[in-house]
């Protein structure tokens, strides 16, 4: 009887597992988190305009030039350019982004990174103007992993488009243009940086970069 009930346990376990997966697609009903922190003061709030370059980022890949106060993406040689901001870690934040697809013909992606502990360990949430998904990734020791992602209309190229993560614990929540697209729960990063991203020929524009640290 009681093998049973360890059995029906884990059966229900399983099952409840497989609802919670399912429950991560986001619907009308998703709760967005950032009505929990409605009331919330943020300890930090970071504002980079990129009129000019502030000494923080350290640029780990790629070709990243400050000027007519953006920050502009350029090297078609790198695969996965990065920059960060090194002087500031965030745990649960809300972060946001414009970015300006200009070229590519492999990959025309503008990204968030958040969490990062290093040029090669950090969360990734992305838009590409050549396909229509929006995804949310780990970089593990540099080896990137597709954990989240949903069908978008793909991003224009020229046009100015916002990327914002928010985060609370191991749940994360990213919106494209404002609209809620990825709603996910995962342990693998607890806190770190912020910074930029692009992937292979992709030159891209990235302007007014807000973050609210909501610890
Ligand atoms: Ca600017």
């Amino acid at each position: 009887m009681k093998k049973t009930l360890t059995t029906l346990t884990s059966t229900s376990l399983f099952l409840f597992s497989l609802i919670a997966c399912n429950a991560e697609t986001v619907t009308n009903t998703t709760k967005e988190i950032i009505s929990d922190y409605k009331n919330k003061i943020p300890t930090i709030k970071l504002r980079d305009d990129f009129s000019s370059k502030n000494p923080a980022w350290k640029v780990f890949e790629g070709n990243w030039q400050f000027k007519n106060s953006e920050v502009v993406q350029n090297s078609v040689d790198d695969y996965f350019p990065v920059i960060l901001r090194i002087n500031q870690q965030f745990s649960n934040l809300d972060i946001s982004v414009n970015f300006t697809p200009v070229s590519g013909r492999v990959d025309a992606s503008g990204g968030i990174i958040f969490r990062a502990k290093d040029q090669n360990n950090y969360y990734i949430v992305r838009a590409n103007a050549l396909e229509d998904n929006f995804r949310l990734y780990t970089f593990i020791n540099g080896s990137r992993s597709q954990i989240a992602s949903a069908t978008v209309t793909p991003p224009s190229i020229n046009k100015a488009h916002q990327i914002r993560v928010i985060t609370k614990g191991n749940h994360i929540q990213a919106y494209l243009n404002n609209e809620l697209k990825i709603d996910y729960h995962d342990n693998t990063f607890s806190n770190g940086y912020v910074g930029l991203w692009t992937k292979a020929d992709s030159v891209t524009i990235f302007d007014d970069l807000k973050v609210d640290s909501l610890d």
